[in-house]
């Protein structure tokens, strides 16, 4: 049977959220089915006021079908968390004719510099040249750690000093990208805490200088949630796109978290996209977001 990465990757989600199907009243669709149905929403991430909005939307469409059992319900629910979604399920948008730059930001840890090579096999599959930029001088770490990456790619990689301008290794990276021919940029940058407002400064500066090196970049600037967090991901998400131009979040560590439903908080409760998801630690671990498939994988229809 050929691989479903949907299926493997939302494995711990969907197992919680059966455990948690289990607890509902099987035949008995009233009210308080309808009320655990919510609880079970919020416990899985969802958010409270999406929870609402889902049970009531499934509610009505179980009246208006006649659903009768839990299996019924949960495929209105498949099919209610899949519609809510949709509008977000957008791809990366990079130009052929230009420079292309991505800039990658998000809280420390949450899977930023994994993403970016990722996205760089990704975009070498494409046959495209990909220059990797380590805005993050905060941390020694931090650059070798993409240089690894870089060697592994068989790519370059534009670093600075330790300590140094963030936004000037972005700069430069840009310059020597056009002179040495390549397609795109990946700009990795530090981890931070959406609270520490210097440091989200320095965010903005960054994209700033790159708009500089070239009109119209960074094209896309993601936001990488590691999507173990929590409601603490809708936060996040209102923080950085206050400081930047979010273009959309990339879901890292799909793979890790039980609970799925914070895709769904973070995508109404902001209006961001979801553009990229993260299912492991390799290279290929690295899918398009897609509504219908992550809803299956999630909910299991079976009678719990
Ligand atoms: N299972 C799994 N692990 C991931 C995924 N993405 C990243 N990781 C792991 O998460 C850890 C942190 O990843 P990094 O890419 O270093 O995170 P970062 O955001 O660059 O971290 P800082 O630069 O320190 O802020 C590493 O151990 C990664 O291997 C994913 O999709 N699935
Ligand atoms: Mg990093």
């Amino acid at each position: 049977m050929p691989r479903n990465p949907w299926k493997e990757a939302m494995e711990r989600a969907r197992h919680f959220l059966r455990s948690q199907f289990a607890s509902l009243p099987g035949r008995a669709v009233g009210r308080e089915m309808w009320e655990q149905l919510e609880e079970v929403l919020v416990r899985s991430d969802v958010g409270v006021a999406v929870a609402t909005e889902l049970v009531e939307r499934v509610r009505s469409e179980a009246m208006r079908r006649g659903a009768r059992d839990l299996p019924q319900l949960l495929q209105l629910l498949r099919e209610e968390v899949a519609a809510c979604l949709g509008p977000a399920q957008q791809t990366l948008r990079l130009p052929r004719d230009e420079l292309a730059v991505v800039m990658l930001v998000g809280v420390n840890g949450s899977g930023k510099t994994t993403t970016l090579a990722k996205l760089a096999h990704r975009l070498q599959k494409q046959g495209r040249r990909v220059l990797l930029a380590a805005a993050d001088t905060f941390r020694a770490a931090a650059a070798e750690q993409l240089g690894v990456w870089a060697r592994r790619l068989g790519t370059e990689m534009v670093t600075g000093m330790p300590g140094g301008d963030p936004a000037a290794v972005a700069f430069d990276a840009v310059a020597a990208a056009r002179a040495r021919g390549y397609h795109c940029v990946l700009v990795d940058t530090a981890g931070r805490l959406h609270t520490r407002h210097n440091l989200m400064e320095e965010l903005r500066k960054i994209e700033r200088v790159l708009g500089r090196a070239q009109a119209g970049c960074p094209q896309e600037v993601l936001l990488v949630i590691d999507a173990t967090t929590g409601q603490n991901a809708v936060r996040q998400a209102v923080e950085f796109s206050r400081a930047v131009r979010v273009t959309g979040c990339c879901l890292a560590k799909m793979d890790g978290t039980a609970k799925g439903g914070v895709v769904l908080s973070v995508t109404r409760e902001t209006g961001l996209p979801v553009k990229l998801v993260g299912i492991g630690q390799g290279l290929d671990d690295l899918i398009d977001f897609d509504a219908r498939a992550f809803a299956e994988a999630l909910i299991d229809t079976h009678q719990p």
